[in-house]
């Protein structure tokens, strides 16, 4: 299993977005300490192996984050499998696992598995609107979350999710005081080495993604704004 504990910085790369050699080859060799590749719409077992066999080019860890039953495809170093503990729609919280369980269960590797408690914190993103995640109310409610996830289920990460939009810390913060000692992860609308170092010094560790795309330069500066 990769050691996820000891991550600061992580990029996360979209099966269904396109990125040049060059600028993956930046992305793969920047410091990161791994790639997460994952996303929420268009996501194939083509486009997911045809990332990962060009990321494997690189000594960087890489992680599926498993949205699509179609789409898991072996060669990961470990998966991520989301948990939205705030969806509103009750098919979102267990009924891919049982699915995914049926259908593949034979062939798991237990320790490359990663269970982690996704709570989906902007209403606005495209997960949102797939899982019907219900909105947070404040930070008090953001830790209740957290402490569902890692005091109750018992689920080692905690992952808010901003995705498209920068965060509110203090709602970050509240989560993390909810995880306690389970590992919180942090993404959503991080642009800037200032976002990038306001962000990691509450989450254990970041999550850069929609900026790679936009802004190569700026994703790569928030890396040494991370992991110095
Ligand atoms: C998305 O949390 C990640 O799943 C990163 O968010 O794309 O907004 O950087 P951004």
């Amino acid at each position: 299993m990769i050691d996820y504990r000891s991550w600061r910085h992580t990029f996360k790369l979209d099966p269904d977005k396109s990125i040049d050699d060059e600028a993956l080859e930046a992305i793969c060799e920047s410091g990161t300490d791994g790639i997460i590749v994952g996303g929420t719409y268009g996501i194939t077992f083509d486009n997911t192996l045809d990332l990962m066999s060009r990321i494997r080019r690189y000594a960087v860890p890489a992680v599926l984050e498993i949205s699509s039953l179609d789409a898991v495809v072996p060669g990961f170093d470990s998966y991520l499998i989301p948990l939205v503990i705030n969806a509103g729609d009750p098919n979102w919280i267990f009924s891919p696992h049982v699915s995914g369980l049926k259908a593949y269960g034979s062939y798991i590797h237990w320790d490359e598995i990663i269970a982690e408690g996704y709570l989906i914190a902007n209403p606005d993103a495209g997960v949102a609107e797939l899982t019907r995640a219900r909105p947070i109310e404040d930070a008090a409610e953001a830790k209740a979350y957290a402490q569902v996830a890692t005091k109750i289920c018992r689920l080692p990460i905690v992952y808010v999710e901003y995705s498209g939009t920068y965060g509110d810390p203090q709602i970050v913060r509240a989560c993390k005081n909810g995880a306690d000692e389970a590992h919180l992860f942090y993404g959503g609308g991080i642009r800037t080495p200032q976002q990038a170092a306001e962000m990691a010094a509450i989450a254990d560790t970041i999550v850069v993604g929609n900026v790679i795309y936009d802004d190569l330069q700026a994703a790569l500066a928030t890396v040494k704004a991370v992991k110095g």
